[in-house]
């Protein structure tokens, strides 16, 4: 029977839209009908378990997943032998600790003997071990910005991303513990065979993800504005320049980078680039 490198992502929630259109923008097509556990790809030696994202980790450790798509939030409390292969750059987030708006806050020690609620105990302990605080951590599954206000804790450790949530709950944020986002994950000892798929798609995901960081520019400039301009675009070797009809003007392609566009784009206005297209990268093999 042909190997297949079988990956765990989150069945339904918030890495799973994001974890399919991974997999989509790296060619690879399978049946995901509502309510399948797993899928096999048709054209990729892959198969794809659709699972609760806590039990991720725990799958990629045990082998039962050779890698999976999880929240590093998760990776980290549920503290698997697993390692880390990519990060992934979706599914962004924080965890924090937050109190009632009204409060006082002006340190970490005004934790000192409190209660907090959290579905993050591990890290939280640590977080609190390691600044020396000690407090009571109540763990719960759910629901946790309404712990201080029915009375159950002092504190939360909860994610947040907008912190819409804690505003709606009546909540401010004090301490960040952790930046989080989504990870590719594998089991610690994956065979040969396995390693080259992997490998495979890792290939893939780096060519969709510095894809996306990039754009491809195309402009023209007076010839004698060239040098100049050429100096102004980094591009992935030097950038591609063409005679245009007109005379005493060229076409100048490259590819720039996502936070830098607009810096870019402006100096290649004052200094003279004209008719400028930005187009975006499908895929980018480096
Ligand atoms: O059913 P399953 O167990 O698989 O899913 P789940 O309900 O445990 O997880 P899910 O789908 O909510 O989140 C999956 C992963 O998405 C998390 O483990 C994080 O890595 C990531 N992520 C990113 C978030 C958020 N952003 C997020 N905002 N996970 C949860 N939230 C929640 C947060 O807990 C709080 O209730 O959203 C609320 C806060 O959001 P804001 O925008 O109001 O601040
Ligand atoms: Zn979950």
């Amino acid at each position: 029977m042909k190997t297949r490198l079988k990956i765990a992502i989150q069945k339904s929630g918030r890495l799973s839209e994001s974890s399919l259109k991974l997999l989509k923008e790296c060619g690879i097509e399978f049946d995901n009908g509502l309510n399948k556990l797993k899928a096999e790809a048709f054209n990729f030696p892959l198969e794809v378990f659709f699972l609760r994202d806590d039990d991720i980790p725990q799958y990629v450790e045990d082998g039962v997943a050779d890698i999976g798509i999880v929240g590093e939030n998760v990776v980290l409390e549920k503290n698997k032998k697993t390692k880390t292969v990519n990060r992934l750059g979706f599914g962004k987030c924080r965890l924090s600790i937050a109190i009632p708006k009204e409060q006082k806050y002006n340190s970490l020690k005004d934790f000192e003997g409190k209660r907090f609620a959290t579905s993050y105990p591990t890290i939280l302990a640590d977080y609190l071990l390691k600044n020396k605080i000690s407090a009571e951590i109540q763990e719960i599954s759910g629901s946790v910005e309404i712990a201080p206000g029915i009375g159950l804790a002092d504190a939360i450790c909860d994610l947040v991303s907008s912190g819409s949530t804690l505003f709606t709950n009546g909540l401010k944020e004090t301490d960040v513990i952790l930046r989080s986002e989504a990870l590719l994950i594998s089991n610690n000892s994956i065979t040969k065979e396995k390693q080259s798929i992997l490998n495979k798609l890792l290939f893939r995901i780096n060519a969709v993800r510095s894809a996306k960081n990039n754009k491809y520019i195309l402009l023209n400039a007076p010839n004698n504005k060239l040098e100049t301009i050429c100096k102004i675009l980094p591009g992935m070797k030097s950038p591609t320049i063409l005679p245009l009809a007109e005379k005493g003007w060229s076409s100048v392609h490259s590819v720039v980078e996502e936070d830098q566009f607009w810096e870019i784009i402006e100096k290649l206005k004052t200094n003279g680039a004209q008719g400028i297209l930005v187009v975006p990268i499908e895929k980018m093999i480096l």
